[in-house]
């Protein structure tokens, strides 16, 4: 049996989440992080020290880092299909699940300055910057996706997911961007798929 611990809203938890669905695989998750408490708790703690969600338990197996997760079970449950098997096909992919920390730092500032900050304690300086270095890093990524329909080629793959959670939130939080095609047309083409429907483009809060 896999669990997963997390709450729904937040984008690491959805990476996993969206990941186990694709592979259709069968889960019971549970609310943790923020508002649920739970991640303090000695239990949670011996599970994962960091305090922080998402954490998986799989056969008894404990996992947290939600790109390490998305990684073990495509290579556990996607071999060949979610997780590449050819060599330089899959670090082309992990490479793409690595740089969404990257837009992820970019983005914090302009993410919890609109969303969950009322607007007399928004620090504007900070979201405006944030704006400016995601735009900046949305264009990279729209440059990859001019020649392929998905970040790694012409499938839909692991390197999809972690960028896929953290684009969401861009195109949905209320700034102002460029029209980029390629990275609204594979984004349209993620609004395709069930389990990013499900999981990923929910309301931000
Ligand atoms: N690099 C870690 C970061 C985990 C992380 O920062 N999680 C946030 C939610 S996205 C968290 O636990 N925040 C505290 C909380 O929800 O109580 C991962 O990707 O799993």
């Amino acid at each position: 049996m896999l669990n997963i611990w997390g709450r729904v809203n937040s984008v690491n938890v959805k990476k996993v989440l969206w990941a186990a669905d694709e592979l259709g695989l069968k889960y019971e998750r549970a609310d943790a992080g923020m508002q649920f408490g739970v991640t303090k708790t000695p239990e949670y703690l011996a599970m994962n020290p960091n305090s922080l969600v998402p954490t998986i338990e799989d056969d008894g197996f404990v996992l947290w880092e939600s790109h390490s997760i998305v990684r073990y079970l495509a290579a556990k449950h996607g071999m060949g299909k979610l997780c590449p098997a050819e060599l330089r096909a899959r670090a082309d992919a992990e490479r793409w699940m690595d740089w969404a920390f990257t837009f992820q730092s970019a983005m914090r500032a302009v993410f919890w300055g609109l969303i969950r900050t009322p607007p007399e304690k928004r620090d504007a300086k900070a979201i405006e910057e944030g704006r400016v270095a995601s735009i900046r890093l949305a264009e990279i990524l729209d440059k990859n996706l001019e020649d392929k329909p998905y970040v790694t080629g012409s499938t839909f793959t692991m390197g999809d997911i972690p960028v896929g959670c953290e684009v969401q939130r861009y195109l949905r939080v209320p700034i102002d961007r460029p029209a980029l095609p390629a990275l609204q047309a594979w984004f349209d083409r993620l609004g395709q798929r069930p389990a990013f429907r499900k999981n990923v483009d929910i309301p931000l809060t």
